[in-house]
């Protein structure tokens, strides 16, 4: 995994909302009201970067500090487009107004962090969301109120791959007892019909994606395709796909095997609930898989 760098980050806040006290912001302007609570955008303490400072009735309970800040960031999906989550939007489904608060680190890559907040009769920080290099999006997912999250998860990003050919798989979170949790039912998809298991499989292997760049000899596509079924339940035909994909002449298939399943799978912060969608105990990594 790649290091975050300049990610500066500072969260104050209190589950009953208590003074915290101004904390030498300047520069602030506010930027939203929802009820007694006021939202204002300060420069950072220090350097670059933007202070958000969250009042209630005056008194600071919630702040954070990033290269670049908003409050109603566009991650709601409507048809084709994203738009924004205003603050005071009821996100979770509980009846209480909410506030989605985005943090970019600014960079190339990474990381992107998501603050939902409850605005209601008690404040609370419902889920800090690291979400790596990807927009999260929300969307309704099932039958309940609360809307879905849908992220990527980032564990393969730079792994046997340039960042541009690394797979990022979805991941699905649900408002379950008062904060997002990964969702394994909402992953699930059925598994590929076995003829076009087949067909993909001979396309990758007699595909152009081997051997192009001597540091990343192998042809990425492969785990991609075999990520997706994974993360949709689908596990064992990953593991066939894999037999099937690879180029019958080329050595290291077994090798591979036990790096993807044993190993980068296993490091993943979703791997209990990818573990639950197939079935599988969520085993640590096995011996020898570094850290
Ligand atoms: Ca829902």
């Amino acid at each position: 995994m790649r290091r975050r760098f300049g990610l500066i980050i500072l969260v104050l806040a209190t589950a009953c909302g208590a003074a915290l006290g101004p904390a030498a912001a300047v520069d602030c302007r506010p930027v939203s009201q929802v009820e007694s609570y006021r939202f204002e955008l300060c420069a950072a303490a220090e350097g670059p970067g933007q202070r958000l400072r969250l009042l209630r009735d005056d008194a600071v309970v919630f702040v954070v500090e990033d290269h670049r800040i908003e409050v109603a960031p566009p991650l709601l999906e409507s048809g084709r487009e994203r738009d924004p989550i205003p603050a005071g939007s009821d996100v979770t489904g509980d009846g209480q107004p909410n506030a989605v608060v985005y943090g970019d680190s600014g960079g190339a890559h990474c990381c992107i962090q998501l603050y939902i907040l409850q605005l209601g009769p008690d404040f609370a920080v419902l889920n800090r969301l690291d979400a790596g290099n990807y927009l999260p999006l929300f969307r309704q997912a099932d039958g309940d109120p609360a809307l879905e999250i849908e992220l990527r998860d980032n564990i393969f990003a730079y792994w046997r791959a340039p960042f541009a050919r690394s797979p990022a798989p979805r991941v699905i979170l649900d408002f379950q007892e008062g904060r997002y949790r990964p969702a394994p039912e909402l992953m699930r998809q059925p598994a590929l019909g076995e003829s076009r298991l087949f067909r993909r499989a001979q396309a990758l292997r007699s595909g152009r994606g081997w051997d192009r760049d001597p540091r990343y000899p192998l042809n990425s596509g492969l785990w991609t395709v075999m990520l997706d079924l994974v993360y949709s339940g689908n596990l064992t035909q990953a593991e066939r796909f894999l037999e099937l994909a690879w180029p019958e002449a080329r050595p290291g298939r077994e090798d591979f095997h036990r790096a993807f399943f044993d190993c980068q799978l296993r490091f993943s912060f979703y791997w209990p609930a990818v573990a639950a969608l197939n079935g599988l105990e969520p085993l640590p990594p096995a011996a020898g898989c570094g850290g």
